[in-house]
């Protein structure tokens, strides 16, 4: 049973929204956070549909459900969802639940911990919307992997973990602009399906649901740009925080980045990351900054006469 109002605070993080729900979310028990992402997909996951399905929410929107830490010195454990499923890990929506749980007063300037479902990553809050993120071990998988798109071509690119899976790929022969999302949904489409079809996995057989075409940077001072799909075809508008761990991984693995040197990650958009790698027992730590805002603070209504109060699903 859920209960019918919902209060929520939206934030957007260098232009991709988060949803942060702060009260009214299903009951998970106080198990591991993958436990209850568990129990979340299995007897509740009507209430992510309608989180951030429309008509309340849009294929963009990535939810952030705030809970109980397991460890009492943590903030909070958060679970994070999307139009399709759940995701591991989030980093723009961690640094959109950082400035939601200070708009709220309940983490200060400083460092805070938060339990995701692969790990507890670090907060470093610098002021209301500035948030550096100490994200999980981040690492490359396998490097120059060919697939082939069919009715495309052939591309190679990095098999890489940030958080989420990642397919990283420099030469695609796109211009990384807004005017061409189109054209870039569907080459990583293509690509995504094609690395399934193809028995192309993350470790332990998981779907590499994420898919990060590289480029030349817009901005002054940028290193790269990205356009990064999402497993429920909407791109992301920030630099994607798990893509860009999963970029310093690949990069450090090819000795082009140095511990504690300065990344800079433009998303598709123009709005900015500044990344790093810290290596803590020999492993790639990445550290992530951003900025986010929020948008609103609001109630939902799951009006029980409403046919598409849990969203519509597809
Ligand atoms: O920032 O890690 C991220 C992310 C994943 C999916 C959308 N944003």
């Amino acid at each position: 049973m859920t209960n019918n109002k919902i209060h929520v605070i939206d934030t957007h993080t260098g232009g991709e929204p988060t949803r942060v729900v702060i009260a009214g979310g299903p009951e998970l028990g106080t198990g591991p956070l993958a436990e209850r992402l568990g129990i979340f997909r299995d007897r509740h996951d009507r209430f992510r549909s309608a989180v951030v399905n429309e008509p309340r929410g849009s294929d963009v929107m990535v939810g952030a459900l705030v809970l109980e830490p397991i460890d009492p010195t943590a903030a909070a454990g958060v679970i994070f969802f999307n139009n399709v499923g759940y995701l591991g890990m989030c980093g723009h929506g961690t640094i959109g639940v950082a400035v939601a749980l200070a708009h709220l007063g309940r983490i200060g300037d400083g460092t805070h911990r938060l339990e995701t479902p692969v790990g507890t990553v670090a907060v470093t809050l610098d002021g209301p919307n500035t948030v550096t993120i100490d994200n999980v071990e981040s690492y490359r998988l396998a490097k120059d992997v060919s697939v082939e798109v069919p009715g495309l071509r052939t591309y190679v690119g990095d098999v890489a973990w940030g958080g989420n899976w990642f397919f990283l790929v420099h030469e695609h022969g796109e211009t990384l602009r807004v005017a061409n999302v189109e054209r870039l949904t569907e080459v990583t489409w293509g690509l995504r399906q094609a690395l399934w079809a193809q028995g192309i996995r993350g470790t332990g057989g998981a779907e590499i649901d994420h898919i990060e075409l590289i480029g030349p940077p817009s901005l002054p001072g940028a290193d790269s740009k990205n356009f990064v799909l999402c497993p429920g075809r909407a791109y992301d508008r920030s630099p994607c925080g798990t893509g860009t761990s999963a970029t310093i991984a690949c990069l450090v693995a090819d000795g082009r980045l140095a511990e504690g040197q300065v990344w800079r990650q433009e998303s598709i958009i123009g709005s900015l990351f500044e990344a790093s790698a810290r290596i803590v027992a020999g492993r790639v730590r990445p550290r992530i900054r951003g900025t986010a805002y929020v948008s609103a603070e609001s109630t939902l209504i799951l009006d029980p006469a409403d046919p598409f109060a849990w969203g519509i699903r597809p």
